[in-house]
């Protein structure tokens, strides 16, 4: 109040960050002006005016700070709550529960360690009611090397990941000798055109009329003892795709028979030998078992339900590795991100729910899970109505890998969205460049087409984006020149594989990425008319 009364000189000038409005000023300015007359009709001591003109001064001094161009500090300032150093505690809590499971987070092995981890840590410092989301997911494992050879007319013993590769999802071990061949025509897609393969090895060039999966169930089905899929000469090296559905969910089948995938030489060797004196053996060591596992899911209390923000990231690693940057770093920030806005007492405009999804790398099955059940009224599983329903989620922000040690900070591509999610696509890769821009901090916008959580939202219309720093991709001379690192080495060296601990950790873009990822939380779930926003065409992205 001083301020105004002091300065009424000052009219014109914008009160930025004054939180008195205009109409406050003009109704008191006339007893300011009264006060002036009044000093001016009678004599007063010196001391009465010194203290007037020292308030006026302080009075001044205040509004003036008030007013300037502030820091970066008081303009973000979830962004410099977050402190980077916590999130790398929760990091080797997590490189501690893999330790103690067999250096790995997934489903099978670390993962409820880790979700009971995040779960005490929001019961004691977050802002949200915790929900447990159980699912059944398929869990496949390849435990010794697999053999695959011709031993009649002549003895060949193919190369393993060279010639050869077991299809993930491709069955149970089973050893298999001196079995026939079929070479299947139609991609195995239509059953009545496939023909005898009884017994036989069914060798097939995959169609684009059917899915790998449904040509290998339709053979399965017909008592082939195993499937050989050729590659086109395209590629140099056999085929590890999944032979599973995509969004599979409990009561789906699963392949119990071998499916190999061969070079395509080989299969020019298997379709062109003498079909009747041709003999095969395939001894495979794999088991598919479906297990029982969790998405977490903390739903905030604060902020309009019907704009909800989701939050996800995915907890579980590979089997091969404890996953410390894929996807230890996501998770690890996100939960950082939550415990401090719980902690600064945040109030956003839109509720934020964040999830914490399981079985990504067993295919998404867990954000897959969640959106499924969100369709039907998400009541099933669930002790009771969470209220969160499908229409309520505005948008969904993804984080995966934050920290690759030869990093580059990437920004999904919102023009890859579907149309229905386009534009609110767009939006939030622009959230995410004017952090970028505002630090000058070099990016690169890379494909929103598959690969991880953020799928099963965009499919469906719910706009989606998030940030990551790359996985087993090189890093080009160029990209070197303006993103720093190595040249001609991969992103993250040790993605996917047992060396993903702490030392792959680079805290540098771990910071960069996670403030990322908490302005935009912040920003997104602070404005106001969020859907509005979502669909106005008008701000694009910087990089289109
Ligand atoms: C850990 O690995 C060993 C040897 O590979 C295996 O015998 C054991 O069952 C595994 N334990 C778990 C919990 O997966
Ligand atoms: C796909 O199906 C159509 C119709 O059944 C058939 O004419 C065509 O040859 C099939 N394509 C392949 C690659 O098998
Ligand atoms: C973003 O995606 C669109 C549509 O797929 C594509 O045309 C555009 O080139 C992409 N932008 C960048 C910078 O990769
Ligand atoms: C989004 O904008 C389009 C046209 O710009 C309009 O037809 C549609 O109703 C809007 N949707 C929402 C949810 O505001
Ligand atoms: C990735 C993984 O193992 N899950 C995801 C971790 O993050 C990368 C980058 O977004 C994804 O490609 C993976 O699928
Ligand atoms: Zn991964």
């Amino acid at each position: 109040m001083l301020s105004v009364e002091a300065a009424p000189s000052n009219e014109g000038a914008p009160l930025l960050r004054s939180t008195t409005n205009t109409a406050d000023i003009s109704r008191r300015r006339p007893e300011g002006s009264r006060i002036a007359e009044w000093y001016e009709t009678r004599s007063r001591d010196m001391l009465a005016l010194t203290t007037v003109l020292l308030l006026l001064g302080v009075g001044l001094g205040m509004w003036v700070y008030g007013t300037l161009p502030t820091s970066d500090r008081d303009g973000h300032p979830h962004e410099y709550a977050l402190s980077t150093d916590r999130i790398r505690d929760h990091l080797t809590q997590f490189l501690d529960i893999a330790n103690k499971h067999n250096n790995s987070r997934s489903v099978t092995n670390g993962h409820a360690a880790s979700a009971e981890y995040v779960v005490s840590q929001l019961k004691a410092h977050g802002n949200c009611d915790i929900y447990k989301q159980s699912f059944l997911s398929p869990v496949w494992t390849v435990h010794k090397t697999p053999q695959f050879s011709v031993r009649a007319p002549v003895q060949v013993d193919y190369i393993f990941e060279t010639d050869f590769q077991v299809m993930r999802y491709g069955g149970q071990s089973a050893t298999i000798d001196n079995a026939r061949i079929a070479i299947v025509e139609d991609g195995g897609c239509v059953a009545n055109r496939v023909g005898d393969v009884t017994g036989k090895i069914a060798v097939v060039r995959p169609s684009t009329n059917c899915s790998l999966f449904e040509a290998a169930f339709t053979l399965e089905q017909l008592g082939a003892g195993a499937v050989v899929f050729v590659r086109s000469a395209r590629y140099k090296t056999p085929s590890t795709a999944r032979v599973r559905f995509t969004d599979w969910k409990e009561g789906d089948p699963l392949i119990t028979i071998p499916v190999l995938s061969v070079t395509h030489s080989v299969g020019q060797f298997l379709q062109t030998a003498s079909l009747s004196k041709l003999r095969i053996a395939i001894e495979t060591h794999t088991s598919i078992d479906v297990v029982k596992t969790f998405n977490i899911i903390c739903v905030g209390r604060e902020g309009d339900s019907r704009s909800t923000v989701l939050v996800g990231s995915h907890l579980d690693s590979v089997a091969a590795g404890p996953g410390i940057n894929d996807n230890g770093s996501g998770s690890a920030s996100t939960l950082e991100i939550q415990l401090t806005l719980a902690r600064i007492k945040f109030k956003p405009h839109n509720r934020l729910v964040f999830a914490w999804w399981s079985a990504e790398e067993d295919g998404l099955l867990g954000s897959r899970h969640f959106a499924r059940e969100l369709a039907h009224g998400w009541k099933n599983r669930w002790t009771s109505d969470v209220g969160v329903h499908w229409e309520d989620i505005a948008l969904d922000l993804n984080f995966d890998m934050l920290a690759s040690p030869n990093y580059i900070a990437l920004v999904h591509n919102g023009t890859d969205a579907p149309e229905n999610a386009r534009t609110g696509s767009q939006r939030i890769q622009r959230v995410f460049e004017d952090y970028f821009v505002r630090h000058d901090y070099p990016y690169e916008i890379t494909d929103m087409l598959a690969g991880s959580d953020f799928v099963p939202f965009v499919e469906n219309g719910v706009p989606a984006g998030g940030v990551l720093t790359g996985a087993g991709e090189f890093k080009s001379i160029a990209e070197r020149s303006k993103h720093g690192g190595l040249a001609n080495a991969a992103l993250d060296t040790c993605y996917h594989r047992d060396c993903d601990t702490l030392l792959n950790i680079n805290m540098v873009a771990l910071d960069k990425m996670s403030k990322a990822a908490m302005y935009a939380i912040s920003t997104l779930s602070n404005i106001r008319e969020l859907r509005v926003y979502l669909n106005d065409t008008g701000l694009i992205p910087f990089t289109t």
